[in-house]
Formats: C-alpha cells, structure tokens, sequence
C-alpha cells in the first residue's frame, strides 16, 4: 500500500530557525519522513509577502535548507525542494484566488496580527493571500498530513473548504489534509514574554532560542527566562507560564515527562532545573549547527541536493496541475 503523504513547508525569513519551529515543525518532519511520504519546502515564495532584501533572501534559503539536512532530513527518505523551483505553486494559488471570498481571506488573524504590525496601507496584497498559496503548496502535493504548530490551524481549515470546494464545483480533484498537531508543543513561548508565541519577527532577542546560536548566548538566555516570584518547578499554564514553558522545552528535548520532570526538581528552586534546561537545548543544537555549517561550506552540493528534490516535486506538482487546468476548463495547448 501506498504511505499517505506529507507536506510542510517554512519561510527563509530568518538567519536560522528557533527553538519554536524546531519542536513544533522540523522534528516531526524528521520522525514523519520515516513513515509517509514526504515532502518539505522552503517557501520563499511566502517570504517575499514581506519586504526583503534579494542577496539575503538567497542566502536565508540555502542556510534554511542546509539546517533542514542538518536536522535529519535525508534525501533517500524524503523531499526537499525550495518552493519558487516548482512554478505549479503560484500557478495553483492563482485557481484558488479565485475561488476565495474576501470576507474569507480578511479573516485571518496571522494577516491582521501582520499586518497590524505593518499598518493596513504598508502591507501587501501577497501578505493578504498568503494563506491561498499556503493552500495551494498542500493542495498541489494531495497531502494527507500537514505537521504545524497551532498558529497554522485557521491556514490549514481555509486549504480544506478551498479543496473542497473546488471538488465541489469542478470534480473530485483533491485529497483533504489533516493538521498534525502535538499538543505538548504546539505552541513554545517567547523566553521573556510567556504570553507570547516565539516568533523571529516578533520576538526580542532574548527571548528567541536559535537553532545556530553558540551555546554561550543559547545557556544566558535559558538562565534569564521569565519564571515567577515562586521557587517551585510545577507546570500550571495560568499561574506559571514561563516556568510551564521551559518544562515543556526540556520534556520534548529529553524524551522525560513533565511528571518525572517535576519530582526531579522538587525542593530545589529554578537554578538547577534552568541549567539542565540549557543543557537539553545546547546537546540538541550543537550538531545541527555544526552540520549546517559543513552543509554550506559546499554550496554547489547543497543546490544539487535541492534540484534533485525540486525534480521529485515538481513531477507531482505537474500532475496535479494536469488536472486542475482541465478541470477548470482552460484549453490544452496544442
Ligand atoms: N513558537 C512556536 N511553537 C511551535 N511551532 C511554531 N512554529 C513557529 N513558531 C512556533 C511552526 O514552525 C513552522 C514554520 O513556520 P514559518 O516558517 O511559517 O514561520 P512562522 O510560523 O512564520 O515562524 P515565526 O517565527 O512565527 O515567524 P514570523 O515571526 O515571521 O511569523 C510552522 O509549522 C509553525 O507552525
């Protein structure tokens, strides 16, 4: 029987990813290569909803694909390709444009809270429709798994009434996703501001874990997180979200359940517990950081891995769009 497929994507919008994409994203994209059929983009088609620089943005997308190598991905088990390499993307986000409603599109909150940030004027329409791409790059791979963490769900409900309505109208044409979702990291908080999601375009610096920092800055800034004026190591989202937050880091990295972690710590304050918490951190990014830099030290091997999962990718893509153009009814070109 054929695996069920997998999709995802993340944006080169940053120098490296942080502790939030980590837990929530890339480590399940490495467990799920395993059993489905895989496949991961660099969306940098996404990352120009935003301006951006094109000399960083070219770096930023070699660097993201590096550290998803350098994170477990194998090109043997999975697909990984930069989105902009598959031209199908923005075609099929063109189909599902127009089968969007405004009202629909303007009730999204990652567009409010974005743009908000922006001011109304300043943002841009593709930061507007950044979810019917987002739709289109799941739609065009009929993925069965979409893994993300909770700041995607409404992205991902829009991609299922768009797949389906578009079945509706035109004809059975695509396969509706699922969100993956773990609970236990579905959401990591910023370090300084436990309200917060950790997030590169609005987190502070310290209080964001990236994934290529030196294990100095990475254990300061474990040391300095948010806790509160108590002393005891106990999750409790309402009461204690820092000290909640860092439970829930240390849990994932360590494979311990929060439980264990708590009777481990009892009695003993936050200092020992912090400390161990920047261990688990530095233990898991020290490799990939030093796999990345290896990676990119090798720029023509690194663009080869991704035209051969641009290859992979686009094969499917291809297909997919067969389908839709003719289901829509364009003319086949002669
Ligand atoms: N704090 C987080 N906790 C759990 N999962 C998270 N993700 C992001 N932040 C957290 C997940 O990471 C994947 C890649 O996301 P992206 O490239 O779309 O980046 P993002 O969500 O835009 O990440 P940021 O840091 O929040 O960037 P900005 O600030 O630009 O919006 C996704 O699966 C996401 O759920």
């Amino acid at each position: 029987m054929a695996r069920p497929r997998v999709l995802s994507g993340i944006q080169p919008t940053a120098d490296s990813f942080h502790l939030g994409n980590y837990l929530g994203a890339l480590r399940q994209w490495v467990t799920m290569q395993e059993t489905y059929d895989a496949f991961y983009c660099v969306v940098d088609l996404h990352a120009i909803t935003v301006p951006h620089d094109p000399a960083e943005l070219r770096r930023r997308s070699r660097v993201a694909a590096a550290q998803l190598f350098a994170a477990g991905l194998d090109p043997d088990r999975c697909t990984v390709f930069v989105q902009s390499h598959v031209p199908e993307h923005a075609e099929l986000a063109w189909v599902l444009n127009c089968l969007t409603g405004m009202g629909e599109a303007a009730r999204m909150t990652q567009f409010k809270d974005k743009s908000a940030k922006q001011g109304e004027n300043a943002a841009s329409v593709g930061l507007f429709t950044y979810p019917i791409l987002q739709a289109a790059d799941i739609l065009l791979y009929q993925a069965d798994r979409v893994p993300v963490g909770a700041d995607q769900k409404q992205h991902l409900e829009l991609t299922r009434d768009l797949g389906q309505r578009f079945n509706h109208r035109f004809g059975e044409t695509f396969t509706l996703p699922q969100p993956h979702i773990l609970k236990e990291v579905e959401k990591i908080t910023d370090l300084q501001d436990p309200s917060a999601k950790m997030s590169k375009s609005s987190s502070s610096p310290q209080g964001i874990l990236d994934v290529l920092e030196a294990p100095g800055p990475l254990r300061k800034k474990v040391m300095r997180a948010v806790t509160d004026t108590g002393t005891e190591v106990r999750a409790d989202d309402e009461n204690k979200p820092g000290v909640t937050n860092l439970l829930r880091i240390q849990s994932a990295l360590t494979g311990t359940p929060i439980p264990e972690l708590e009777a481990r710590y009892a009695g003993q304050g936050y200092g020992t517990f912090k400390k161990d918490v920047a261990e688990a951190v530095v233990e898991a990014f020290t490799p990939i950081r030093e796999r990345t830099e290896k990676l990119l030290a090798n720029e023509t091997e690194l663009d080869r891995m991704l035209a051969v999962g641009a290859g992979r990718a686009g094969e499917v893509a291809r297909r997919t769009m067969a389908m839709v153009r003719d289901r829509v009814g364009f003319l086949p070109r002669a």
